[in-house]
């Protein structure tokens, strides 16, 4: 006999029992976010000082890359990225954080990240993967050298691995005056064998840490790679890629600086790099370019040895791949070498995605941003979107390269003073409100400054809305290369020294 209600009573129990399904349905869909298979691996490498003169980019027609061009052909290229600051602290602080140097207020070789109040628990790039619970670690040079104290590293990467030791000619290899005699201004042929070289144990120290990645649970593997930053050393086989005789030189304008604003000066016042007079009195000029190329062909050998070596793991096929530089080198352009400035040898980077949702074989004209690495890597791994991030996410041009793109790319060296990079044009407005405008299209040298045209003013106005808001001053305990500019007085202050303004460009 059936009681009454128990029709009632069964229906209850059907309706708990789906609640409970239900429940349970969703809680695994709310942990699958934490279901590590379910995200793809991270391959991060860097480069040091790398300019854009790589195979792929096709802006030095001798330079050999074959192994970063492979990758740019399984991925997406981006012909037209560009630094956040043209020096490796500043730079490397701002992609790691997503921040831009005017928000963390960082723009010299110190301090690093977490010795800064606002900083201290922001939660970095590799922060928010080793949380996530992937197997983290760092090869190399990923956060700037010394920036980030040993009792806080664990917090940003699982595994601290090799950081590259090499060894020092018996002499100095490049001729230059006693003035220059910084440790790492020097050139040349050395060491004897590729595995004596720091990028060698680098890559070799990556290739582990593929090697042995757990396999239930994805990994983020950063390999930092030191060529070609000064000194430059590669073995001779290297060199031999390049004779001296078949060099191709850049372009230089002789009178090139004369139309340029004094303020350009003071950002690069006083640097161990040599200025192009002082290479070409001790011949060294092509000795250094020719040693940057060979540095760049061999470190793109070891980029060719770790990528060998995530293909023999057989997971490339889940593997997001992301290659950049934190910043360029001038190797004679307006007249000096190295970093420290607002123009394209500066801050024109390789950046190459590759891997699952990359398209293959595309090359992207928009300008983009080193800082657009950390949230397109969230979008890529299935990780919640970050509101307080300055980039943002190339999945629309890593699907359709040709996606438009609002966003200039900015750069800034110290406060107040930015590079506003459009497709067509380079805007520079220095502290003191001096300007610079190139037409890109008409002169991709940038040799001709428009900014004193009226003809332009318009453009100006437009170029100079996007510089950031954000324009903090140098944060506590910032030093080496920082500029600083009192508009009251007018004194430019280079590395705590007020700068002469009636003296030409120091020469050392
Ligand atoms: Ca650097
Ligand atoms: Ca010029």
């Amino acid at each position: 006999m059936k009681l009454p209600g128990s029709r009632n009573m069964r229906a209850s129990r059907f309706v708990h029992q789906r609640a409970m399904i239900r429940r349970a349905l969703f809680l695994l869909l709310a942990l699958c976010p934490l279901l590590h298979a379910e995200r793809p691996n991270v391959l991060f490498i860097a480069i040091d000082d790398q300019n854009d003169w790589i195979g792929y980019l096709g802006t030095h027609p001798q330079v050999k890359t074959p192994n970063i061009d492979k990758l740019a052909a399984r991925g997406t290229a981006f012909m037209n990225a560009h630094t956040q600051a043209p020096l490796c602290n500043p730079s490397r602080s701002s992609l790691l954080t997503g921040l831009r140097p005017g928000s963390t207020g960082i723009y010299g070789l110190a301090p690093g990240i977490r010795e800064v109040e606002q900083l201290k628990n922001h939660i970095t790039l590799p922060q928010t993967f080793t949380q996530a619970g992937y197997a983290t670690s760092t090869h190399g040079k990923i956060y700037h050298d010394g920036s980030i104290r040993p009792r806080d590293q664990k917090a940003e990467f699982n595994d601290w691995g090799s950081k590259g030791g090499g060894t020092k000619p018996p002499e100095k290899i490049a001729k230059l005056p006693p003035q220059l005699n910084h440790p790492a201004m020097d050139w040349g042929i050395w060491p004897p064998t590729d595995e004596e070289t720091p990028d060698w144990k680098i890559a070799s120290s990556a290739v582990a840490a593929l090697e042995k990645a757990p396999s239930d649970k994805p990994f983020f593997v950063a390999c930092g790679f030191r060529l070609p930053h000064v000194p430059c050393y590669a073995p001779q086989k290297w060199f031999d890629l390049y004779p001296d005789n078949t060099l191709v030189m850049p372009l230089v304008k002789e009178d090139d600086r004369d139309d340029l604003p004094k303020f350009a000066d003071f950002l690069h016042w006083r640097l161990p790099e040599p200025r192009l007079k002082t290479l070409r009195a001790t011949n060294e000029w092509r000795p250094l370019v020719r040693a940057y190329l060979s540095c760049t062909s061999f470190m793109d050998s070891q980029v060719g040895r770790v990528l060998d070596a995530l293909e023999k793991t057989g997971r490339a096929d889940n593997t997001i791949v992301v290659l950049w530089s934190d910043h360029g080198w001038h190797l004679g352009e307006k007249l000096i070498t190295g970093k420290n400035t607002l123009w394209e040898r500066s801050t024109h980077v390789p950046l190459v995605f590759a891997g699952p949702g990359v398209t293959k074989g595309a090359k992207c004209q928009r300008t983009v941003e080193l800082l657009d690495i950390f949230p397109t890597l969230l979008a890529l791994c299935h990780m919640p979107e970050r509101t307080d991030l300055e980039g943002h996410s190339l999945v629309p041009q890593l699907t359709d390269a040709s996606s438009p793109r609002p966003w200039p790319a900015i750069t800034q060296h110290n406060q107040g003073n930015f590079a506003v990079r459009t497709e067509d044009w380079r805007y520079i407005r220095y502290a003191d409100h001096s300007e610079e405008l190139y037409d890109k299209k008409a002169d991709p040298n940038e040799w001709y400054n428009l900014a004193k045209n009226s003809k332009y003013d318009a453009k100006k106005t437009e170029l100079a809305k996007w510089i950031p808001k954000a324009d903090k001053p140098p944060v506590p305990g910032s030093k080496e290369r920082i500029l600083t500019y009192e508009p009251l007085t007018g004194e430019a202050i280079w590395e705590d020294k007020v700068i002469d303004k009636t003296a030409p460009l120091p020469e050392f």
